[in-house]
């Protein structure tokens, strides 16, 4: 496959101002006809052919102007559409093209899911519908007319607005024409047709726009669309009031659909959403799906503006919208709910998803300079780093010019495709500053390190910190620059923070040193007494620190540090960097017990004294380091089973002295009574659901008890799930019994299965390579359906101990899942393949096992351009 690259981008020759599509919706025969108003471009080559891309098509006629074209005058493949000397001027031309939906199972362009009929387009799926200039700078006006069976499909939508809806006449079929006065990209079209139940409402906008809302959903689910519902109407809100943002149609559509390639799609007017993001009552769905629903639907929503109104030019700008609109989805959560517990959860998510993906074979910029199949980069990377730097620009310019920089982005960039160059000029413009040196982190790929070190001068009081960066090698990029970084930061003394003062150093008065250069050194005067560095509160760098602090000074900060984000880092810190040095191949575990000791210390005090005043801030306390982030801070000859093993023991040392004050806080913290999806009462179940973790590990005995009974008290399916979690780290009997009682109460719940599915695929013993086998021949999983294979397969795969077994059949395993999916969907096939991204930190034995299974991967015949470019970068 050709290597696309930013450097080579061109405006198209030709612009599509708009698009005409009639559709005749049947699960095999469905026929296309679509009129596309052409002109040449004023910004391209004159004279040049018309190129449309197409994608697996067939093609009936096209005509130019409404009359047959002659068949010299064109040319045409299944992959594209040439019109070799097109008139130098306006003119239309009408393709048609015939669609089987019902057996495409890439799940991209038109398909069926479940009996509806649905879209995709999202990169590049416009060009299975029909042929076209598919690059998101080329955006026209849809008025999309769509006819079916009544029978088969009595609900038809497309974007923009309903402007007629009829019968066919003489026949069992229906139609309906929607137009969308917004110019859009094609990747943001969309169709639905089928059976489907809604919930709706009205809505009236800020600026006095009235909008009727809906969610729709399978037959017989209304009565699980209020949440997302309710979600969809306070995002809305909070856009008004935070951004300014008012919505711009007469409908908004949601529509849940239950095979889908990933969370959900902004199509303008249309969001289609994978199920598990929508669904969602006390019975089926958990807290955290109650807060993801919340969350993605934000999301969704709130690309109308970024994304939507303002698009990218092409897709290295993907990060423009993607990294934009996590940052502003992380601020609508952070409102909602608790501000500091997002950031911890946000962090975490971080760590254990983007830093390992920089700091393996798939690491890139948060602006790809090259790619052959782009949707390999819809990553932690374009996403979640892409926000971190959105909130690094607004930690440095400041709140007033990042609102100002925003609403001048909106107002100049609106109606266009836009770049990075565009959006950070704003910014530049509103703060008065020179962002040329920020604008680094869109380029540079890998994690910096910050190493800092402290002295106090006694004699002078005054403490100086010395900060330095770097940043590692990454494929293509050798040679590192400083990047610019912002370090908010305390001084923490016996009596809580020292006042900053830093005689004549400009930076760090108000808390905030920029580190723009290699190193910085900064002097703080008048301060009286040795004390504590709190460096990065808050996170507000994406960076890893070194800073040499005594176990006994990190246990202060967790006490005594006004920044919450930090007092967390700080209990984590000491687990980290007992789990590294215990969690190296052939360590002596026996180490861990004196930091045990000080972190059962710590925890319970704070668990007696304050747990029970922020719960969800308590539950994230507890819960250790994740295994994936242990490994790469080992970095090198990785051994997955001894990471576990020193992660197992320092939790039942931590957790058998707190068995007593853990059962006694669950006791004070009930059962919470009737379930409500509140931030505050999810957060009091998180906590108590975090010591039923922890006491299983510490006294199994104690914890089959419990988790018995809360499976059989409980009827919510957060404390039964946690349930289930906890006795899959019991293996016996009870485990079983409780795995087969699962299943028959939820039976006919297919997302709740994945979580089942999931649970066991987690499981880190011996055994669960055969049992995920075996589960794959269980009722409840199908290869066909996305979140079946990412439940089962994916949460294999994401098994440290199990996907890495030392005897590599568990990359077997995957790689045979891997080449087998591909042939029918291969972004799920892809997306699984990522799985073996830090391969190489591994020990020398699995490591050739895992180089094995990649070089299988990559060597079988007809891969799918989405499969053999992560096996090729993985490789190289
Ligand atoms: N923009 C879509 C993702 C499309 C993925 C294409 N492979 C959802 C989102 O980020 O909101
Ligand atoms: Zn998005």
């Amino acid at each position: 496959a050709p290597l696309i690259r930013l450097e080579d981008y061109r405006p198209s020759d030709w612009l599509i101002d708009t698009v005409d599509l009639d559709i005749s919706l049947h699960p095999h025969q469905t026929q296309v006809r679509a009129l596309l108003g052409l002109r040449p471009n004023p910004a391209g080559q004159p004279g040049a052919p018309l190129v449309l891309d197409g994608d697996d098509l067939t093609l009936g006629r096209v005509q130019l102007d409404g009359a047959a074209l002659d068949d010299a005058a064109y040319s045409a493949t299944s992959q594209a559409l040439t019109v070799h000397a097109p008139p130098q001027r306006g003119f239309t031309l009408t393709i048609e093209t015939t669609l089987d939906p019902a057996v495409n199972t890439k799940l991209m362009g038109l398909y069926r899911s479940s009996k509806v009929y649905c879209t995709q387009c999202e990169a590049d799926g416009f060009r299975r519908i029909t042929y076209f200039l598919d690059r998101p700078d080329v955006m026209s006006v849809y008025t999309v007319r769509l006819e079916a069976a009544k029978a088969e499909a009595p609900v038809l939508l497309s974007n923009g607005n309903l402007v007629a809806a009829g019968e066919v006449a003489g026949s069992d079929r229906h139609f309906a024409v929607w137009h969308d006065p917004h110019p859009k990209p094609a990747y943001l079209f969309a169709l639905v047709g089928g059976a489907l139940d809604k919930v709706r409402e009205d809505y009236v906008t800020a600026d006095g726009h009235k909008v009727e809302l809906a969610v729709y959903v399978e037959p017989g689910k209304a009565g699980r669309a209020g949440w997302a519902m309710d979600s969809l109407r306070r995002c809305m809100r909070w856009d008004e009031a935070v951004f300014g943002r008012n919505y711009d149609l007469d409908v908004f559509n949601v529509v849940a659909v239950s095979d889908f390639n990933m969370g959900a799609m902004e199509n303008k007017g249309l969001n289609i959403f994978n199920d598990k993001y929508v669904l969602a009552d006390p019975q089926t769905a958990t807290d955290g799906d109650y807060a993801s629903i919340e969350a993605i639907i934000a999301h969704e929503y709130f690309h109308n503006w970024t994304g939507n109104r303002i698009t990218c030019r092409d897709w290295f700008q993907l990060c423009l919208k993607e990294g934009l609109t996590v940052f502003r989805d992380q601020e609508f959560s952070s409102d909602e709910r608790s501000r500091s517990v997002k950031r911890i959860a946000d962090v975490r998510t971080l760590r254990t998803t983007q830093f390992s993906e920089d700091a393996g074979p798939l690491a890139h910029p948060v602006r790809p300079r090259a790619y052959k199949e782009i949707n390999n980069f819809y990553t932690p990377t374009v996403y979640e780093k892409g926000a971190e730097v959105i909130r690094m620009l607004k930690t440095l310019i400041g709140e007033d010019a990042f609102r100002a920089g925003m609403d001048l982005y909106f107002e100049r960039c609106d109606g266009t495709a836009a770049t990075i160059e565009e959006f950070l000029a704003c910014f530049a413009e509103s703060s008065g500053k020179d962002l040329g040196h920020f604008a680094r982190w869109y380029e540079q790929a890998g994690t910096p390190t910050i190493v800092a070190t402290g002295r106090y001068d006694a004699a002078a009081r005054s403490y100086t910190l010395d900060l330095a960066q770097t940043t590692p090698p990454t494929p293509g990029q050798p040679e590192k620059q400083p990047v610019v970084l912002p370090v908010s930061l305390g001084l923490v003394g016996k009596a809580g923070d020292i006042p900053l003062k830093t005689g004549s150093n400009a930076y760090a008065g108000d808390g905030l040193i920029v580190l723009d250069q290699p190193s910085v050194s900064v002097t703080f005067t008048d301060v009286m007494e040795p004390p504590i560095p709190s460096l990065l509160r808050g996170f507000s760098a994406p960076v890893r620190l070194e800073l040499d602090l005594a176990d006994a000074d990190l246990l202060r900060l967790f006490s005594a540090d006004s920044d919450s984000f930090n007092r967390w880092q700080a209990l984590q810190s000491v687990a980290t960097r007992a789990l590294v040095s215990a969690g190296r191949k052939g360590a002596d575990q026996r180490a861990l017990s004196a930091t045990a000791g000080a972190l059962a210390g710590a925890l319970d005090d704070f668990l007696r004294e304050q747990a029970l005043a922020d719960p969800a801030f308590a539950a994230q306390v507890l819960r250790l380091p994740a295994l994936a982030d242990i490994a790469r801070e080992i970095g090198g000859d990785v051994d997955p089973s001894a990471i576990h093993a020193a992660h197992r023991s320092l939790a039942a040392t931590i957790g058998t002295p707190l068995v007593p004050v853990l059962l006694e806080l669950r006791e004070a913290l009930g059962t919470g009574g009737h379930y409500k999806p509140d931030a505050t009462s999810a957060g009091r179940r998180a906590l108590r659901n975090e010591m039923l973790g922890l006491i299983a590990i510490a006294d199994p005995a104690r914890g089959t008890q419990l988790a018995e009974s809360q499976f059989a008290e409980s009827d919510n399916l957060t404390d039964r799930l946690a349930a289930l979690a906890a006795m899959t780290l019991i293996p016996g009997a009870a485990r079983e019994q409780l795995i087969e009682r699962f299943a028959k109460t939820y039976a006919d719940e297919p997302l709740v299965l994945d979580k089942w599915l999931m649970a066991q695929a987690l499981i880190a013993e011996a055994g669960t390579l055969e049992r995920v086998k075996s589960l794959m021949q269980h009722p409840a999983f199908s290869l066909g359906n996305p979140n079946r294979v990412r439940s089962l397969i994916g949460g294999f795969a994401a098994n440290l101990t199990q996907f890495n077994r030392p005897d590599g059949a568990g990359y077997g395993f995957v790689a045979d899942i891997v080449i087998a999916l591909d042939r029918s969907n291969p972004q799920v096939a892809s997306r699984l393949l990522g799985s073996f991204k830090s391969w190489r930190m591994l020990e020398p034995g699995r490591k050739a096992l895992a180089e094995q299974a990649l070089a299988m991967v990559a060597r079988t015949p007809n891969l799918s351009r989405d499969v053999s470019d992560i096996a090729e970068r993985a490789l190289a």
